[in-house]
């Protein structure tokens, strides 16, 4: 069996302060998972910002650059930047950490959804921010908008700072999306995909998708010229790492997917859902891959030639 690569996603754009005390906000706090996620065994950070005021996603390249130099001060994980941002923001905003911080990794979402996170607000009877429910509330009536010509112009913006692109795969038409940007050259094999399941508007999570979303992928990519990584949105989450893991393939956990560690039991950081997936992984005999295992499974150009 070879190595597995754990992500951890820190605080994504999903979830509002309201919904956990937990869910970091400050880029002291969001460092300080991230370094803490990285002890626990992930070898990549997913990492997004936040205003440190309000909690609100946010594109403030100097919030992006504290939290990523603070990371770095302290471990050798890997850090992926987001360009999905947070739900709203345009092409531009999302794209701007990228050219000046030049990651080790991206995220580059392969492709337009119906991103619906609307149902949530309901979970929220006294909000601690006024944006939380109309955030939420909006995506009822939201494209996650990933055009190919804005598919491409993330694709050069990364490949020109030697930033490796996270593929985010939302749907099973996506790996489509990619064969055609592999064949006009625009994207490099091999690539890495991250199967994003259980969206509202995407793939469910399940055992048998996932199979086909890898089967697909074989036969639309071949077998070499791809790594794969599973996350899922919810309880799906940890059920779909044992899956994950039982096929070889790579795993996401975090508190950008899930706030939960059980039934009703809140995560007090992403950390929590790292060993649990570290668990599961020694008792099938799978070994977990250190940040600098995973730069070579990745093809990654390593932490001294990033920009921060
Ligand atoms: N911001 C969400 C709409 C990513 O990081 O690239 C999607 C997202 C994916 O968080
Ligand atoms: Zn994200």
């Amino acid at each position: 069996m070879p190595k597995i690569i754990i992500t951890a996603a820190i605080t994504g754009a999903i979830h509002v302060p309201s919904l956990s005390p937990y869910l970091p906000i400050t880029p002291d706090q969001i460092a300080e998972d991230a370094i803490k996620a990285g002890a626990a065994g992930a070898a990549v950070v997913h990492v997004h910002a936040r205003d440190p005021q309000t909690g609100k996603p946010c594109s403030d390249f100097e919030v992006y650059k504290e939290i990523t130099g603070k990371i770095k001060a302290k471990s050798n994980v890997a850090i992926c930047i987001t360009t999905g941002g947070g739900l709203g923001m345009a092409m531009e905003e999302r794209v701007k950490p990228i050219n000046s911080l030049q990651p080790e990794l991206a995220s580059l979402n392969a492709g337009s959804i119906n991103f619906a996170i609307y149902p949530l607000s309901d979970r929220i009877k006294e909000p601690r921010f006024e944006w939380e429910k109309p955030y939420l509330d909006s995506t009822e009536d939201l494209v996650f908008s990933n055009t190919f010509r804005t598919l491409k112009y993330y694709a050069k913006t990364m490949y020109d700072v030697g930033t490796k692109p996270e593929l985010e795969v939302y749907d099973v038409g996506m790996i489509n999306n990619i064969k055609h940007l592999i064949d006009l050259g625009v994207l490099k094999a091999p690539v890495y995909l991250q199967f994003v399941m259980g969206i509202l508007g995407g793939i469910p999570a399940s055992a048998n998708n996932l199979v086909f979303l890898v089967e697909t992928a074989q036969r639309l990519l071949g077998e070499k010229n791809f790594v794969w990584s599973v996350c899922a949105a919810g309880k799906a989450q940890l059920p779909m790492m044992a899956v994950a893991m039982s096929m070889g393939g790579n795993t996401r956990v975090g508190l950008e997917d899930n706030l939960y560690t059980g039934p009703g039991r809140l995560a007090q950081s992403s950390a929590e859902q790292v060993s649990k997936v570290v668990n599961i992984a020694n008792e099938l005999s799978i070994d977990i891959a250190t940040p600098d295992e995973a730069r070579t499974i990745l093809g990654l150009k390593g932490f001294d030639k990033v920009g921060f």
